[in-house]
């Protein structure tokens, strides 16, 4: 097992580093400092022929200026949050408008936008790497200094873990999530409207126009949002459900786990065989099935075209906009508490 290192590109003014993390079975994870973003990931097929399964640049220069959180990690809070304001402890915070007059994935200089301080991790059996961001009191308009840590783990079982940790002086609000777009096809031969998901939901937050939870859960049975049998993705594209219609036709929802605890997502590409299964300690995944890619003025890795429904992400997370809904899992990290939470990402063929 290895972690490799090499030059990618500068951001303002500030070296852009690529590692790739290498297990004795030759898969493989890049991923930058910058936004802990996940550039590439390769893993055999059902006759052991390794390609990539996310979306991402070859360039880094295409990252700030296209990218759409391709592999990065968002925060402080993942999704929106409603006229980017919020209330806690009687005062007001006003948070950067960046998605017209609410606050997406945590604003215009986000986790994802920015440089991480890096340490590689080599232990026995897994190799990794360790990112460090201090996001000052006021960033985005978010109250508290918080200290955010995340780690990359890659192990001989395929298995990549994600971790995070955070610690703020005030009281503030956190919801991380990864934002890798997968298509198991490999390569990006196939969009991902035949892959199948799977996973234990009973229960979708509805949308109204701007993309925020209206606070209604809709029942999943007898709808497209129902994965409990195992289900293909292009249930979503092709659904006159006004849910599906209304975001672009497919999915960008928040669906609700059915257990709290450990939870399990399942997706599989029939053609080659590949398969990922998420584990997380997250309430909900929020399913984007990237329908907004279209016609888009830049390629991909490999120099290949941006269509839509080219990747699933599965950007599992607290319930978006909860700060706004006090029945929604509260995403308020007080100073004395320390956030913490795992999702693992395991790849298998059959
Ligand atoms: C918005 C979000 C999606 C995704 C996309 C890039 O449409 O609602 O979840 O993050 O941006």
């Amino acid at each position: 097992m290895e972690v490799n290192e090499r030059h990618f590109g500068y951001h303002e003014g500030e070296q852009v580093i690529e590692y790739t993390l290498v297990n004795d079975n030759d898969m493989s994870v890049s991923c930058l400092n910058y936004g802990c973003v996940i550039t590439k990931l390769f893993v055999p097929d059902r006759n052991g022929v390794f390609e990539n399964v996310v979306l991402g640049f070859d360039k880094f220069e295409a990252y700030p200026k296209w990218s759409p959180y391709f592999g990065a990690v968002v925060g402080r809070v993942a999704g929106r949050i409603g006229k980017a304001e919020f209330e806690l402890d009687g005062k007001t915070y006003h948070l950067t408008a960046n998605d017209s007059s609410n606050h997406l994935h945590g604003g215009e200089k986000g986790f994802s936008l920015v440089i991480w301080e890096t340490e590689k991790i080599e232990e026995s059996g897994s190799v990794g790497v360790k990112f460090f961001y201090k996001s000052p009191d006021g960033e985005e308009g978010y109250p508290g200094n918080l200290e955010t840590t995340v780690k990359y783990i890659l192990t001989n079982d395929n298995e990549l873990s994600i971790t995070y940790e955070a610690k703020t002086d005030q009281k503030t609000l956190v919801n991380f999530t990864n934002h890798s777009y997968f298509n198991l096809s490999g390569n990006l031969k196939r969009d991902c409207s035949e892959h199948v998901l799977k996973f234990d939901s009973d229960r979708f937050l509805e949308l109204d126009s701007d993309m925020l939870p209206t606070g209604k859960m809709i029942e999943s049975k007898g709808t497209p949002f129902n994965f409990r049998n195992g289900q293909k993705i292009k249930q979503g594209i092709y659904s006159s459900n006004p849910q599906n219609v209304m975001v672009g036709n497919g999915y960008d929802h928040p669906l609700l786990f059915t257990n709290p605890g450990e939870n399990m997502i399942e997706l599989r590409d029939q053609e080659s065989g590949r398969s990922l299964m998420v584990t997380t300690d997250q309430p909900c995944v929020v399913l984007y099935s990237a329908n907004q890619l279209e016609e888009e003025p830049y390629t991909l890795s490999g120099n290949l075209p941006t269509k839509n429904y080219l990747g699933v992400c599965l950007e599992v997370q607290g319930y978006p906009d909860a700060i706004h809904h006090p029945e929604f899992p509260s995403i308020v990290l007080n100073p004395e508490e320390t956030f913490k939470s795992t999702t693992k990402y395991r790849f298998f063929s059959q």
